[in-house]
């Protein structure tokens, strides 16, 4: 089955172009009410299911909102996100190797074989979000793509942990960071390749970051890095290079592009500027604040008055934990306590449940916030910073009865 979706994809691709596969609209199914959605079209990869494009060079899917309904996102449903085209449209594992190189003391050439069964296999269930995730709803408005909600998704991972790989190699004295780079390759001079880096005691410290080579049960899709990628649970999803293919240990902070200038906030505690002005100092983007939705009933939906509806959705963090969600129907005035799901651990999402009825008429606006472990919650007003990152303000849906 495998073989047969990633041949398929080459031709789709060869023959067609990528946006060819543009499949008809199910406006109402994807959140037409949103006006950042409002206009695009539902576009269907191999391997994916119909998403909401972006942009197709490179590919830029977001998942409609309605697949958060579960705590696990589909593999075909889940965002895809890439910086530069082209992108890998096929793998041979018969030829592919993970490189591990630079300060060690074992240079190492790992196929997916020796992935698998030279390393103990490890599971974590984590959210991998954009940093930029709903930065179409800033205002000021930034740069950058204008996603709604959907550049995130939740799954379950499973693969070598990033620190075993990196004992096996024999990391030297004197490393101070890793870098990570994909099968993606830029096509100019002017285009830095897609290139990520972690600190070494960030990777030793920590038995949940993984060379991923599973994903809910299944070879990752091409677009959300197969054959392996990074995971990096708690922290925004751009250090979760896919189509893993070098990991390098060098004596220095790697500083090219996409770690400066790009990726970086505002040096402070909110990650956040008046609006419309430049922070002083900024660092790289880290770990995800308190984020949570509601998605059952969806926006624009109709409800009965006097008629009992249960409020569903999701909350998640950077991993301390979900300790409680709390919903409104009084913007804010008073809030009632949700039910939580299933615990997946403390990278998931946290699916969670609340009953309530429509006393009247008209619109409601119905929100839902959620608090961490930590006692971390979402900010009354939205927080923000030039490009776009760390957005995590008390959501809401307006639904009719
Ligand atoms: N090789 C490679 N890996 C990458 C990127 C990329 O451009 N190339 N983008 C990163 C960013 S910013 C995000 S948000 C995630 C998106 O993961 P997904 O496409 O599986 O949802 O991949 C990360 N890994
Ligand atoms: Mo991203």
């Amino acid at each position: 089955m495998d073989r047969w979706t990633r041949r398929r994809f080459l031709i789709t691709l060869g023959a067609a172009g990528v946006s060819a596969a543009t499949a008809g609209r199910a406006p109402a199914a994807w959140g037409q009410t949103d006006p950042v959605l409002a206009g695009r079209p539902l576009v269907r990869y191999p391997e994916k299911t119909d998403l909401i494009l972006l942009t197709s060079r490179p590919a830029q899917l977001e998942t409609p909102m309605r697949y958060f309904e579960h705590a696990l996102t589909p593999n075909e449903a889940f965002f895809v996100r890439y910086h530069i085209y082209p992108t890998p449209t096929t793998v041979d594992l018969a030829t592919w190797r993970l490189h591990v190189g630079g300060l060690v003391e074992r240079p190492l050439e790992l196929s997916m074989d020796d992935l698998r069964t030279k390393f103990p296999p490890a599971a974590v269930t984590a959210v991998a979000q954009c940093s930029g995730n709903s930065r179409g709803r800033f205002t000021p408005r930034v740069l950058g793509g204008q996603w709604g909600d959907g550049a995130m998704g939740n799954a379950e991972w499973v693969g070598a942990r990033l620190r075993d790989v990196l004992k096996a190699a024999g990391v030297r004295q004197g490393a101070i960071q890793v870098t990570f780079d994909g099968l993606d390759r830029t096509p100019f001079p002017t285009v830095t390749d897609f290139v990520k880096s972690l600190d070494v005691p960030r990777i030793m410290e920590d038995p949940d970051i993984l060379v991923a080579y599973r994903m809910n049960g299944q070879a990752l899709p091409m677009l959300n890095g197969y054959p392996a990628r990074l995971v990096v649970p708690g922290w925004y999803a751009t250090y979760w290079v896919k189509n893993l293919s070098e990991i390098t240990v060098i004596d220095q902070v790697f500083e090219k592009f996409w770690m400066k200038p790009g990726y970086r906030i505002p040096d402070n505690a909110c990650g956040c500027v008046e609006p419309g002005t430049a922070p002083a100092r900024t660092v790289p983007i880290t770990r995800m604040p308190v984020r949570s939705f509601l998605i059952v009933p969806e926006s624009g939906a109709r409800v009965r008055v006097d008629e009992p509806v249960t409020l569903r959705g999701i909350a998640f963090d950077s991993g301390y934990g979900i300790r409680e969600v709390l919903v409104s129907d009084d913007r804010g005035a008073t809030w009632q306590r949700a039910g939580l799901g299933a615990d997946r651990g403390r990278y998931s999402f946290r699916e969670w449940s609340a009953p309530w009825t429509p006393r009247a008429a008209g619109t409601h606006r119905l929100m839902v916030r959620a608090v961490n472990a930590i006692g971390e919650s979402q900010s009354d007003v939205p927080l923000w910073n030039p490009a776009g990152y760390l957005r995590n303000v008390i959501e809401h849906v307006d639904i009719q009865a």
